[in-house]
Protein backbone atom coordinates (compact mmCIF):
# COMPACT_ATOMS: atom_id res chain seq x y z
CA UNK A 1 0.00 0.00 0.00
CA UNK A 2 1.02 3.28 -0.55
CA UNK A 3 0.08 6.49 1.82
CA UNK A 4 0.10 9.66 0.37
CA UNK A 5 0.60 12.29 3.00
CA UNK A 6 2.65 15.26 4.19
CA UNK A 7 3.98 15.32 7.57
CA UNK A 8 1.83 18.56 8.90
CA UNK A 9 -1.21 16.92 7.77
CA UNK A 10 -3.60 16.33 10.93
CA UNK A 11 -5.83 13.80 8.45
CA UNK A 12 -2.52 12.08 7.17
CA UNK A 13 -1.21 11.93 11.27
CA UNK A 14 -4.92 10.84 11.99
CA UNK A 15 -4.14 7.40 8.90
CA UNK A 16 -0.16 7.04 10.77
CA UNK A 17 -1.40 6.43 14.04
CA UNK A 18 -4.28 3.88 12.32
CA UNK A 19 -1.56 2.14 10.34
CA UNK A 20 0.72 2.11 13.34
CA UNK A 21 -1.98 0.57 15.83
CA UNK A 22 -2.89 -2.49 12.91
CA UNK A 23 0.91 -2.88 12.30
CA UNK A 24 0.48 -1.62 8.49
CA UNK A 25 3.52 -0.75 6.87
CA UNK A 26 2.88 1.45 3.93
CA UNK A 27 5.19 3.15 1.40
CA UNK A 28 5.19 6.92 2.02
CA UNK A 29 4.59 9.74 -0.95
CA UNK A 30 5.25 12.93 0.00
CA UNK A 31 2.88 15.52 -0.88
CA UNK A 32 3.91 19.26 0.25
CA UNK A 33 0.85 21.21 0.71
CA UNK A 34 2.61 24.39 0.11
CA UNK A 35 5.38 24.02 -1.98
CA UNK A 36 5.40 25.63 -5.60
CA UNK A 37 1.73 26.05 -5.05
CA UNK A 38 0.94 23.09 -3.19
CA UNK A 39 1.72 19.48 -4.93
CA UNK A 40 -1.54 18.53 -4.12
CA UNK A 41 -2.41 20.60 -6.95
CA UNK A 42 -0.42 19.08 -9.61
CA UNK A 43 -2.07 16.87 -12.61
CA UNK A 44 -0.54 13.65 -11.55
CA UNK A 45 -2.08 13.75 -7.92
CA UNK A 46 -5.42 14.98 -9.15
CA UNK A 47 -5.52 12.20 -10.93
CA UNK A 48 -5.24 10.24 -7.78
CA UNK A 49 -6.93 12.19 -5.64
CA UNK A 50 -9.69 14.62 -7.25
CA UNK A 51 -10.49 16.87 -4.61
CA UNK A 52 -6.44 17.44 -4.25
CA UNK A 53 -6.15 16.91 -0.40
CA UNK A 54 -4.12 14.39 1.72
CA UNK A 55 -3.97 11.89 2.97
CA UNK A 56 -5.20 9.18 0.21
CA UNK A 57 -4.21 5.55 0.49
CA UNK A 58 -3.27 3.26 -2.97
CA UNK A 59 -4.43 -0.45 -2.28
CA UNK A 60 -2.45 -3.11 -3.64
CA UNK A 61 -5.35 -4.09 -5.74
CA UNK A 62 -4.82 -0.43 -7.62
CA UNK A 63 -7.88 0.91 -6.15
CA UNK A 64 -7.40 4.59 -3.96
CA UNK A 65 -8.61 5.17 -1.01
CA UNK A 66 -9.68 9.06 0.06
CA UNK A 67 -10.69 10.93 3.38
CA UNK A 68 -9.17 10.03 6.37
CA UNK A 69 -12.40 8.31 7.85
CA UNK A 70 -13.02 6.18 5.23
CA UNK A 71 -9.45 5.08 5.11
CA UNK A 72 -9.54 4.80 9.34
CA UNK A 73 -12.46 2.74 9.36
CA UNK A 74 -11.23 0.31 6.02
CA UNK A 75 -8.21 -0.65 8.30
CA UNK A 76 -10.28 -1.64 11.27
CA UNK A 77 -12.36 -3.39 8.76
CA UNK A 78 -9.27 -5.24 7.36
CA UNK A 79 -7.73 -5.41 10.53
CA UNK A 80 -10.28 -5.70 13.28
CA UNK A 81 -7.47 -5.64 16.26
CA UNK A 82 -7.33 -3.26 18.03
CA UNK A 83 -10.81 -2.23 17.36
CA UNK A 84 -11.02 1.80 17.46
CA UNK A 85 -14.53 1.46 18.56
CA UNK A 86 -16.04 -0.21 22.11
CA UNK A 87 -18.12 -2.87 21.74
CA UNK A 88 -21.41 -1.26 23.24
CA UNK A 89 -23.57 0.59 20.79
CA UNK A 90 -23.87 3.60 22.88
CA UNK A 91 -20.37 3.86 23.91
CA UNK A 92 -19.52 3.54 20.34
CA UNK A 93 -21.72 6.39 19.46
CA UNK A 94 -20.14 8.57 21.77
CA UNK A 95 -16.59 7.76 20.25
CA UNK A 96 -18.12 8.45 16.84
CA UNK A 97 -19.61 11.66 18.03
CA UNK A 98 -16.24 13.22 19.66
CA UNK A 99 -14.36 12.17 16.29
CA UNK A 100 -17.03 13.74 14.51
CA UNK A 101 -16.36 17.39 16.36
CA UNK A 102 -12.96 17.04 14.93
CA UNK A 103 -13.59 15.93 11.78
CA UNK A 104 -16.66 17.16 10.71
CA UNK A 105 -16.85 20.57 12.99
CA UNK A 106 -12.93 21.97 13.54
CA UNK A 107 -10.77 20.40 11.34
CA UNK A 108 -13.22 21.34 8.11
CA UNK A 109 -13.21 25.31 9.12
CA UNK A 110 -9.08 25.47 10.07
CA UNK A 111 -7.96 23.39 7.24
CA UNK A 112 -5.63 24.95 4.66
CA UNK A 113 -7.56 25.45 1.44
CA UNK A 114 -10.14 27.45 3.76
CA UNK A 115 -7.88 30.07 5.42
CA UNK A 116 -6.28 30.36 2.40
CA UNK A 117 -9.63 31.72 0.98
CA UNK A 118 -9.77 33.94 3.35
CA UNK A 119 -6.96 35.64 3.18
CA UNK A 120 -6.85 35.23 -0.97
CA UNK A 121 -10.44 35.56 -2.09
CA UNK A 122 -12.07 37.64 1.32
CA UNK A 123 -9.05 39.90 1.85
CA UNK A 124 -8.26 39.11 5.55
CA UNK A 125 -5.48 39.57 7.76
CA UNK A 126 -3.63 37.10 9.22
CA UNK A 127 -5.12 38.64 12.82
CA UNK A 128 -8.34 37.82 11.88
CA UNK A 129 -7.57 34.43 10.64
CA UNK A 130 -5.89 33.97 13.95
CA UNK A 131 -9.06 35.21 15.50
CA UNK A 132 -11.00 32.69 13.35
CA UNK A 133 -8.83 29.26 14.00
CA UNK A 134 -8.91 29.96 17.57
CA UNK A 135 -12.51 30.65 18.07
CA UNK A 136 -13.36 27.38 16.25
CA UNK A 137 -11.25 25.01 18.16
CA UNK A 138 -11.49 26.45 21.47
CA UNK A 139 -15.32 26.09 20.96
CA UNK A 140 -14.61 22.56 19.82
CA UNK A 141 -12.34 21.65 22.47
CA UNK A 142 -14.47 23.12 25.04
CA UNK A 143 -17.12 20.82 24.35
CA UNK A 144 -14.81 17.62 23.99
CA UNK A 145 -13.51 18.38 27.72
CA UNK A 146 -17.16 17.63 29.11
CA UNK A 147 -17.51 14.74 26.61
CA UNK A 148 -14.21 12.86 27.89
CA UNK A 149 -13.76 10.29 30.37
CA UNK A 150 -10.02 9.27 30.22
CA UNK A 151 -8.79 6.31 32.08
CA UNK A 152 -6.26 7.40 30.74
CA UNK A 153 -7.36 7.64 26.79
CA UNK A 154 -9.97 9.09 25.70
CA UNK A 155 -13.03 6.76 26.51
CA UNK A 156 -10.87 4.49 29.13
CA UNK A 157 -8.51 2.03 29.15
CA UNK A 158 -8.21 1.37 25.41
CA UNK A 159 -7.41 4.00 22.21
CA UNK A 160 -10.09 4.55 20.08
CA UNK A 161 -11.05 6.91 17.36
CA UNK A 162 -11.70 9.68 19.55
CA UNK A 163 -7.81 9.47 20.72
CA UNK A 164 -6.75 9.11 16.74
CA UNK A 165 -8.23 12.40 15.84
CA UNK A 166 -7.64 14.08 18.87
CA UNK A 167 -3.81 14.36 19.24
CA UNK A 168 -3.29 15.36 15.47
CA UNK A 169 -5.95 18.41 16.76
CA UNK A 170 -4.04 19.54 19.95
CA UNK A 171 -0.82 18.95 17.58
CA UNK A 172 -2.59 21.75 15.46
CA UNK A 173 -3.99 23.81 18.07
CA UNK A 174 -0.29 24.21 19.60
CA UNK A 175 1.00 25.11 15.96
CA UNK A 176 -1.49 27.98 16.01
CA UNK A 177 -0.49 28.76 19.97
CA UNK A 178 -4.42 27.86 20.99
CA UNK A 179 -4.01 28.35 24.45
CA UNK A 180 -4.86 25.06 26.06
CA UNK A 181 -4.84 25.49 29.80
CA UNK A 182 -8.85 25.25 29.83
CA UNK A 183 -8.62 21.56 28.72
CA UNK A 184 -6.33 19.27 31.13
CA UNK A 185 -8.49 16.53 30.02
CA UNK A 186 -7.51 16.71 26.57
CA UNK A 187 -3.98 17.24 27.01
CA UNK A 188 -4.00 14.49 29.51
CA UNK A 189 -5.24 12.15 27.31
CA UNK A 190 -2.66 13.40 24.70
CA UNK A 191 0.08 12.98 26.87
CA UNK A 192 -1.03 8.95 27.73
CA UNK A 193 -1.45 8.16 23.86
CA UNK A 194 1.61 9.82 22.72
CA UNK A 195 3.64 7.53 25.51
CA UNK A 196 2.14 4.48 22.68
CA UNK A 197 4.70 3.65 20.23
CA UNK A 198 2.19 4.17 17.28
CA UNK A 199 1.59 7.45 18.26
CA UNK A 200 4.73 8.81 19.05
CA UNK A 201 6.42 7.38 15.51
CA UNK A 202 3.38 8.82 13.78
CA UNK A 203 4.15 12.40 14.90
CA UNK A 204 4.55 15.43 12.72
CA UNK A 205 8.29 15.94 13.51
CA UNK A 206 8.96 12.47 13.16
CA UNK A 207 8.06 11.79 9.48
CA UNK A 208 10.89 11.76 6.62
CA UNK A 209 9.31 15.28 5.24
CA UNK A 210 9.35 17.25 8.18
CA UNK A 211 10.75 20.52 7.97
N1 LIG B 1 -11.82 15.38 5.50
C1 LIG B 1 -10.56 15.12 4.87
C2 LIG B 1 -9.69 16.34 4.97
C3 LIG B 1 -8.44 16.19 4.14
C4 LIG B 1 -7.73 17.50 4.09
O1 LIG B 1 -8.36 18.55 4.02
N2 LIG B 1 -6.39 17.47 4.10
C5 LIG B 1 -5.64 18.70 4.11
C6 LIG B 1 -4.45 18.59 5.00
S1 LIG B 1 -4.91 18.26 6.66
C7 LIG B 1 -5.19 19.01 2.69
O2 LIG B 1 -4.78 18.14 1.98
N3 LIG B 1 -5.26 20.27 2.30
C8 LIG B 1 -4.82 20.69 1.02
C9 LIG B 1 -5.40 22.00 0.65
O3 LIG B 1 -6.17 22.54 1.45
O4 LIG B 1 -5.09 22.47 -0.45
C10 LIG B 1 -9.88 13.92 5.53
O5 LIG B 1 -10.14 13.70 6.72
O6 LIG B 1 -9.12 13.22 4.87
Amino acid sequence: MKLYTYFRSSAAYRVRIALNLKGVATEQIFIHLTKDGGKQHSPEYRAINPQRRVPSLTLDSGEVLMQSPAIIEYLDEIHPKPAFLPADPVERAKVRAFAAVIGCDIHPLNNLAPLQYLRRVLKQEQPAIDAWYHHWITEGFAALETTIQPGPYCFGANVTLADIYLVPQLYNARRLKVPLDKFPKLVAAEAACLKLAAFDQARPESQPDAE
